[in-house]
């Protein structure tokens, strides 16, 4: 798969998926979340809800699809990061799920292209480097015959210099 990084907002990317860094609830939030929720309209969290009361809440490191309601993309990937608690081990084997589930849930929907965010390094306050790492290395060690291409968008500017400076470096 083609690794490309990109800094801005989600919502105005172009890919077939765009993964959210949701909550367990799925009823949307702030951040990303409510980024996503705000551009695709109401379609998404209805979809969301019926996905509630089929299956209940969605665990820390699954991930579950909507439509993508207004947005360009296809499908929306909501996926759940993990609250940062010093727990490192934890907390970056969910997060490394948290990839891979997106990634086989894209494939499982024919997806060529797919964008993510920097998930739990907001308001769950995973370390930003660590999580870049998990997030680099799950992208990297996943072979798909499907996936073509794998976006990271960093909103914030220190974000960008750590996928910066992984991504040049190997
Ligand atoms: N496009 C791309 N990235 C964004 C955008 C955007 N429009 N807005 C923020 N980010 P966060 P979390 C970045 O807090 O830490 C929500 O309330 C942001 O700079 O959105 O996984 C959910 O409902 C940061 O790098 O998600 C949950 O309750 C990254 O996205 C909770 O926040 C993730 O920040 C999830 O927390």
């Amino acid at each position: 798969m083609k690794i490309e990084l990109t800094k801005g907002d989600i919502t105005k990317i172009k890919a077939d998926a765009i993964v959210n860094a949701a909550n367990s609830s799925l009823l949307g939030g702030g951040g990303v979340d409510g980024a996503i929720h705000r551009a695709g309209g109401p379609q998404i969290l209805e979809e969301c809800k019926e996905i509630r009361n089929r299956q209940g809440k969605c665990k820390t490191g699954e991930a579950v699809e909507t439509t993508a309601g207004n947005l360009s993309a296809k499908y929306v990937i909501h996926t759940v990061g993990p609250i940062w608690n010093n727990d490192e081990e934890k907390c970056s084997k969910l997060l490394a799920n948290c990839y891979k589930n997106s990634l086989k849930l894209a494939e499982s929907l024919d997806v060529k292209t797919i964008v993510f965010p920097n998930i739990s390094t907001g308001v769950y306050r995973f370390p930003k480097e660590l999580a870049a790492k998990i997030a680099i290395e799950e992208i990297r060690n996943f072979e798909s015959k499907i996936v073509e291409k794998v976006i990271f968008v960093c909103f914030d500017e220190e974000n960008e210099e750590i996928y910066k400076k992984l991504l040049d470096s190997n």
